[in-house]
């Protein structure tokens, strides 16, 4: 009789620790290996260590639940839980962080990421719970670079008449529309199809995303333009935040805090090996670029930046040294 009843309670306990568990889905575009698996594994594991097992997360790479613009609305409607996602479609549901966007914003990456870690960056995480969002943490895409079939680009004339695949961003777009470039908007899963197929000429990504994504099978030409810094972000809704305890809230902080330091020395080391790695598969690397001339270029972007974002936000930005 007793040895029973121990083991109906060990069952009991048995189903309420696993009824007790959550799962949570997170979907990013790029595959588990590349700088988002890396973020967003480090999440998880973290979040399932600081709460003993009661959360844990399904990951979904490889873009295998859509487009960052599809994951971000599905998020809002709860049928995802968390995403890790570039800055790229974000803007259309949070307009404030478009002004992350601008291209030659930031000088390098210690400037983006004390901008991200800083006042204005933490200001602009407070922008997303009014759309049905919550922004745990700034992760990283990287320095976007550009490539092509066609010819290698040195100034912007080089670009000039390019057909490029680019974010569903219009910051960006404006940007690329002064270098000459016909910017087509596209959801990152249709990319490498419409490269090999010659739908579009070429695409602008960071050196992790390029490597990731095989683009070197179906890109001849990479110049190191560096023309403009990807921001990422792990956002969740308040529908999963609500559920959490002021502790494992904490945690899931935490865990993004670690993510987001896991992702960004990845793409430091995809930084380092991965343009001899392209080479090495066979692109022809472009690495003394005109910057100056890209820049000046976008005299007239930024004339319309600054009445959008105001010239004292980005001057703002500008300045944090
Ligand atoms: O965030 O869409 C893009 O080009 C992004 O860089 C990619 O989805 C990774």
């Amino acid at each position: 009789m007793k040895r029973s009843l121990i083991a109906v309670a060990m069952i009991a306990a048995g189903i309420t620790a696993a009824q007790a568990q959550t799962v949570l889905k997170l979907g990013y575009a790029t595959t588990a290996t590349s700088h988002y698996g890396v973020g967003s594994t480090v999440f998880c594991d973290e979040i399932e260590k600081g709460t003993q097992g009661r959360y844990k997360c399904q990951q979904f790479p490889s873009s295998a639940l859509g487009g960052e613009r599809e994951m971000i609305e599905a998020v809002q409607l709860g049928t995802l839980d968390i995403v890790n996602t570039s800055t790229g479609p974000v803007g259309n549901f949070v307009p404030e962080v478009k002004i992350v966007d601008i291209p030659f914003l930031f000088r390098d990456y210690a400037h983006a990421r004390k901008v991200m870690d800083g006042p204005i960056g933490q200001d602009l995480l407070t922008k997303f719970p009014s759309k049905g969002l919550v922004a745990l943490a700034w992760t990283e895409n990287g320095f976007r670079h550009m490539t092509n079939n066609k010819r290698s680009i040195v100034k912007p004339e080089d670009a000039s008449g390019l057909k490029m695949r680019t974010m569903e961003n219009k910051v960006h777009m404006e940007g690329y529309r002064a270098f000459g470039i016909q910017p087509t908007p596209m959801a990152f899963p249709e990319v490498f199809g419409a490269l090999q197929q010659g739908t579009v000429d070429g695409q602008e990504n960071p050196i992790p995303v390029i490597l990731a994504s095989k683009f070197s099978q179906v890109q001849k030409h990479l110049s190191l333009t560096g023309h403009v810094y990807s921001p990422a972000l792990l956002i969740t809704s308040p529908r999963v935040m609500n559920r959490l305890s002021e502790a494992d809230k904490k945690v899931f902080y935490a865990a993004a805090k670690s993510a987001s330091i896991a992702q960004r020395k990845k793409v430091n080391e995809d930084e380092d090996n991965g343009i001899a790695q392209l080479e090495k598969e066979g692109m022809t690397v472009i690495r003394k670029v005109d910057g100056q001339a890209f820049r000046n270029a976008l005299i007239a972007p930024y004339a319309e930046y600054s009445k959008e974002f105001g010239a004292d936000n980005i001057r703002k930005i500008q300045d944090v040294r």
